[in-house]
């Protein structure tokens, strides 16, 4: 089995804007702290670094609040990328800024053109399959398109049901290793990750299930001490970043980033 699910070389990140302020929210929380979530984001960059990521930092974008979670954006795979199409109108734009970037990094770069909506959040790449849920702003269309513009590469698509209530199918899962993923019961509950090993989030800790694996480390939001322990148990290399103000936009470690080896 290979490890090319969580084994890099690149990643892009984009700046919050001043405008992240006005970022989509499930429910309010209150208004995120700019200069707090600057320095959270300036940490995030560094563990990727430290993960061995060459990262591209893109400049803020005004007119998109939300675009500082480039995750959305893009599927990036070894053989080419797949632009998005957000199902939240205010990020339909999103994408072709992403766009530039990723030309100048793949020989291949191709698009979602609708009808139908996905986005890169309910998105999660193992090494066997691409598991997508259908969420508010991935549909039926979306997983259809995406699923024939990656079986050209050989790739298996496999739909999966988000739970109600939860933004993105990798709001409550991430990819730890060929075979283990780390989720919450209710999204686990549905018999979808059959097959891996799965570690559970501890209770009351739902918000750890958004992590990352990059290359040997995994980097989780801090203040989520019972998983950090799990996966301490588990031998996982982690580091824990602060996520306090993204958390109030419903965004976390995943979105933050693509992560990515190119091929020119
Ligand atoms: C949104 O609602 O679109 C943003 N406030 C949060 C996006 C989080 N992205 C992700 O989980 N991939």
């Amino acid at each position: 089995m290979t490890d090319r699910s969580y084994r890099f070389t690149h990643a892009i990140c984009r700046a919050p804007s001043i405008s992240v302020i006005n970022g989509l929210r499930a429910i309010d929380t209150g208004t995120p702290d700019l200069g707090l979530m600057r320095q959270h984001h300036a940490d995030y960059i560094a563990a990727l670094r430290e993960a061995g990521a060459k990262v591209i930092e893109l400049s803020p974008l005004t007119d998109y609040p939300d675009s500082l979670f480039v995750e959305d954006t893009a599927l990036c795979l070894p053989e080419g990328a797949i632009l998005m199409r957000p199902g939240a109108p205010s990020r339909q734009g999103e994408p072709a800024h992403m766009a530039p970037t990723l030309t100048g990094l793949y020989a291949e770069v191709l698009q979602i053109e609708g009808p139908g909506t996905i986005e890169g959040g309910d998105i999660l790449v193992t090494e066997r399959e691409i598991l997508v849920g259908r969420s508010a702003r991935t549909d039926a269309k979306g997983v259809e398109e995406l699923t024939r513009l990656t079986a050209r590469w050989g790739y298996k698509v496999r739909e999966i049901a988000v739970p109600e209530g939860v933004l993105h199918f990798k709001t409550d899962c991430s990819l730890l290793d060929e075979e283990t993923i780390l989720s919450t019961e209710r999204l686990a509950a549905s018999g979808c990750f059959e097959g891996y090993r799965v570690i559970h989030t501890a209770e009351g800790e739902e918000a750890a299930a958004n992590s990352i694996r990059f290359n040997g480390r995994v980097i989780m939001p801090a203040g989520f001490p019972r998983t950090a322990e799990l996966l301490d148990w588990g031998d996982y290399d982690v580091r824990q970043i602060g996520n306090s103000e993204c958390a109030k936009l419903d965004g976390g470690m995943s979105c933050l980033s693509l992560r990515f080896t190119p091929k020119i």
